[in-house]
């Protein structure tokens, strides 16, 4: 805590010498730090510009600094060539290099991680470091996306500058969990689009990818113990191994980004019944997954048993949502086991995600499940449980009134694959809406902006995300009493933000009308 008393005193002296805290156009952060304080001054990177770990206790053993300073330096030059002629630069304007604490450098990533950091870059004066420290690994990965965007190649001098030194920044995230969902079963992604989108995420401080791996139209992964269950994938190419799981989350991790992954059950898992036709309740009516089964279990119980070797991020996510659960009562030999166990359609389905909840604790997860699963069956499920909103607005007030957690993803609001959907919308939905007591608002762990991938492949995904994704993280980095109350006072930032999307490589739409493809009214 000595180093954060350190940074506030050190705050109220630069305070008197730099212009006050607070947002003008002159600041083009994304999404907005806690606190900053800048001056009108510039620097540049000297020729050798390198990372200081040394004088410090840290150990990179991972090489995760080594490389996210690297990515770091790639970001800021965006490709152009650093020929400028550093002889005819005034040397005291130079910046040697960036120097970097962590303090805590063993902690993994895991949700609740601290992801605080704080950054300072001088002005000039003599020829000196920027610098940055952290708690975590993970927290100076952020403080490396903050500090890319203060850069900026000078097409005058021809070298990589930092404007309107010194900066101070103290950051920190409002929430924890700052999610982006993908659905690899309606349209199969390939592992370099999922790692684009991962890189992309790192951009605007995301942190968690909620992988929808498989559903109704297709069943793309491997699944060790149950060989035959990628039968249920769109293609013999159009899959995914395990080990190319293990290397997206390892991709991720590098990054800050946790994976969350998702089986949905018992309903939207008709492919599962492709390799195993037993899971289908009958041959004319395949979904949702036959209750009365006890192999329905087992194959739950082995892809959950797999899915703990290689997703290391505390949750997994067990759907629970749109079960039409009719097809059980059409089936005779369930009807007569409904019958045999006094359970009715929707006792069934209670059991069935109950069950399931508990072969994910065996599994050493906290479950996570869509919202019918509490409008149904509220405190009957795990208190471990996460419940996660989609439907309307409204649902987390009553969750963690029921003192479970909740994550929000309301539909009307941040559904990305809803071209209708606007920035604006993207940017003013707050999660805590009607929850003022503390204890409650400590159990919305945060939110996720979804792209459901019906209508939506590689070739567009990246359009779709981008800007309204970024308008969300916002939402969810940035602290309450900094966000804007009109969301087009931000608009200028954010379309610069989108810029540096597109300078990056990534496909990021403009800011005109909603989604990707309306024009401008
Ligand atoms: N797939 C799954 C979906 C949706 C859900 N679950 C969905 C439903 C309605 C809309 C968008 C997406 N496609 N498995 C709901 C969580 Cl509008």
């Amino acid at each position: 805590m000595g180093w954060k008393r350190g940074m506030v005193v050190m705050l109220l002296f630069v305070q008197v010498i730099v212009r006050s805290e607070g947002v003008d156009a002159g600041v083009k952060i994304w999404p907005l730090p806690v606190s900053l304080t800048y001056g009108e001054k510039s620097v540049y990177f000297s020729k050798d510009f390198q990372l200081m770990t040394e004088g410090t206790k840290y150990s990179d053993k991972s090489g995760i600094l080594r490389d996210g300073f690297s990515r770091f330096v790639d970001l800021v030059k965006v490709d152009h060539v650093v020929d400028g002629d550093f002889s005819t630069l005034d040397p005291s304007a130079a910046l040697l290099g960036l120097h970097l604490v962590v303090f805590s450098p063993n902690i993994e990533l895991n949700y609740g991680i601290d992801e605080s950091y704080n950054l300072s870059i001088p002005a000039s004066g003599k020829p000196s470091y920027a610098y940055l420290e952290a708690q975590t690994v993970y927290g100076a990965l952020h403080g490396l996306q903050t500090f890319s965007q203060l850069c900026r190649f000078n097409f005058t001098t021809r070298v990589i500058e930092v404007g309107m030194v010194p900066w101070t920044i103290v950051d920190q995230p409002r929430f924890s969990y700052r999610g982006l969902l993908i659905d690899t079963s309606r349209h199969y992604l390939p592992l370099p689009v999922i790692q684009g989108v991962i890189d992309s995420m790192a951009y605007a401080k995301l942190n968690v990818l909620h992988w929808h791996i498989v559903d109704s139209q297709s069943f793309p992964l491997e699944i060790p113990s149950f060989p035959n269950l990628w039968e249920g994938a769109y293609s013999i190419s159009e899959r995914y191994t395990m080990a190319d799981a293990a290397e997206i989350v390892s991709y991720a991790q590098r990054r800050g980004i946790n994976v969350l992954a998702e089986i949905d059950v018992p309903g939207h898992a008709l492919s599962w019944g492709k390799g195993y036709p037993s899971l289908w309740p009958s041959k004319d009516c395949q979904e949702p997954l036959d209750v009365s089964n006890e192999f329905t279990f087992k194959v739950i119980d082995g892809i959950l048993s797999d899915f703990s070797k290689v997703f290391k991020f505390k949750f997994v996510h067990l759907g629970g949502d749109e079960v039409i659960t009719s097809c059980w009562t059409k089936t005779p030999h369930i009807k007569q086991w409904l019958e045999n166990h006094h359970m009715n359609e929707s006792q069934a389905y209670q059991y069935f995600v109950l069950r399931a909840q508990s072969i994910a604790l065996s599994h050493g997860y906290d479950p996570i499940n869509w919202e019918e699963t509490f409008n149904n069956f509220g405190k009957k499920l795990s208190p471990k449980t996460v419940v996660h909103n989609w439907l309307g607005s409204g649902v987390a007030e009553r969750v963690v009134a029921a003192g479970l957690r909740c994550i929000v993803s309301n539909q009307d609001k941040w559904y990305l694959d809803h071209l209708d959907a606007t920035w604006q919308g993207f940017y003013m939905n707050e999660p805590l809406t009607n929850i003022t007591k503390p204890k409650q608002q400590k159990l919305v762990i945060g939110g996720e902006v979804c792209t459901w991938g019906e209508h939506i492949d590689g070739s567009d995904i990246e359009q779709t995300i981008w800007p309204r994704a970024a308008a969300a993280a916002e939402r969810l980095w940035t602290s309450y009493d900094k966000l804007a109350t009109d969301a087009n006072q931000v608009r200028a930032r954010l379309a610069h933000f989108r810029c540096l999307l597109n300078q990056r490589g990534v496909a990021a739409a403009p800011l005109i009308g909603p989604g990707r493809v309306a024009p401008e009214e």
